[in-house]
Order: structure tokens, then sequence, then C-alpha cells
């Protein structure tokens, strides 16, 4: 990108922040929902990944000016029927932490062997401007799941997830190359083409 675009993101999650603003690189200045606490609270009452993600995008875009893009995102556990899914955020009760979901999921694993302990991380993108959405993105990165929290990088469920043809979770591996290979890196490949192209045509 040649010049310096601004983009708002619909999210409080610092660490989607700054994966995003790190993969969309210097040209575009990113800004969250972080730096203005009046910003209403989006209750993701929808079903699917797509329908909260453009819930954030749209319920945002009504309060900040230009383009503002959300993530809808989670983790997929074949044994256990696709859940956490959308409730990834939320699977251990109201206001848990990162560490509670994670322990959660390894505790309904337990016993569950290493061949079906496979799995997916999905990632829907939503870009909105004036209340409605313009178009939106999806990305996922297939894998397996550990048998216990390994690494320290990272967020969320990374430190139990093993991306396929690797031998290392996310929590173990480089930024790098979470980035260049995971739902959140595949769907913001898209979003990118689309963001250059529209911000070229005005
Ligand atoms: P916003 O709604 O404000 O964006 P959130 O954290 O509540 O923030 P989601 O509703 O999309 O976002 O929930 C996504 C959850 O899925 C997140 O809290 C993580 O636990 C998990 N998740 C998403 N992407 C992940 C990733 O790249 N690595 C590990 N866990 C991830």
């Amino acid at each position: 990108m040649n010049s310096t675009l601004p983009l708002f993101l619909a999210t409080r999650n610092r660490h989607k922040t700054r994966e995003i603003q790190t993969m969309l690189g210097e040209g575009v200045v990113v800004r969250d929902a972080t730096e203005i606490p009046e910003l209403p609270e989006i209750e993701e009452t929808g079903m699917t990944f797509e329908a909260n993600a453009k819930l954030k995008a749209e319920g945002i875009s009504k309060h900040i000016s230009g383009f503002v893009l959300a993530d809808d995102s989670g983790l997929e556990v074949d044994a256990l029927g696709g859940e956490p899914g959308i409730y990834s955020a939320r699977y251990a009760g109201p206001g848990c932490t990162d560490v509670q979901n994670t322990e959660l999921v390894l505790k309904k694993m337990e016993g569950v062997p290493q061949e079906r302990r496979t799995g997916r991380f999905r990632c829907v993108l939503a870009v909105a401007r004036d209340g409605k959405t313009m178009a939106t993105f999806d990305g996922t990165v297939e894998g397996r799941l550990t048998a216990e929290i390994t690494g320290e990088g990272g967020f969320g469920y990374d430190p139990i997830f093993i991306p396929e043809g690797y031998q290392k979770s996310f929590g173990e591996l480089p930024a790098e190359l979470k980035n260049s290979m995971s739902h959140r890196g595949r769907a913001l490949e898209q979003f990118r083409e689309w963001f250059v192209k529209n911000n070229s045509q005005g």
C-alpha cells in the first residue's frame, strides 16, 4: 500500500488488534474499541461467526466514520460436536479467562485418543460502513488438540492447537508463522485486497 490508510476495528480484544496491525503493515493505521470506552457493547446474539461479525461491524460503524472491520472467530473441536465454536470467548462462563476456557476444553477432551483430537480455528471478518455490511471474508486452519497447555505465545486457545503439518502448537510457533497460515491471516489476505481496491476507488 502506498499511503497510510486508517482502519477501525470493532474489537476490544487487543490480541486480535495486534495480529491484524502486524499483518496489514505500516500502510494501515489501526485503532480499536479499547480507545473509545463510550462505544456500545455489541451483544453477540447471532448463531454463526458471520452473523456475529456483521453485528459487531454494523453496530460500531454507526458510531465511527469510515470502514469498520469486525472479527468473529473461535475453535471448533470435532470430538465436542464443534464446540466451543461461536461460544469460544465465553465457553467457561461469562467473564472467564483464556486459561479457564482452554482448561475446560482439555478437561472435556480427556481420554480422547490422538486420532480423534481434530479441529480447526475459524475466522469471519465483516467490513461495514454507516451501519451496513459491505463484504465478509473467512478463513480456517485445520489442526489437532494437544493433551496439555504448551508454550506461551499467541493468545486464547493457541497453546492447545497444533496446525496441520506441524508438531508444535501456535503457543510455541513464532507469531509470523502463525500469521502466515492462521484463520485470521487467511481471511485478512482477502480483506486486504478488498480494502486496497475500495480505498483507491475513493
Ligand atoms: P471481540 O468480540 O471484542 O472482538 P472476543 O475475544 O470476545 O473479542 P470473539 O467473540 O470473536 O472475540 O471470540 C473469539 C475467541 O476465540 C477468543 O476469545 C479466543 O479465545 C478464541 N480465538 C480466536 N482467534 C484465536 C486465535 O488466533 N488464537 C487462539 N484463540 C483464538
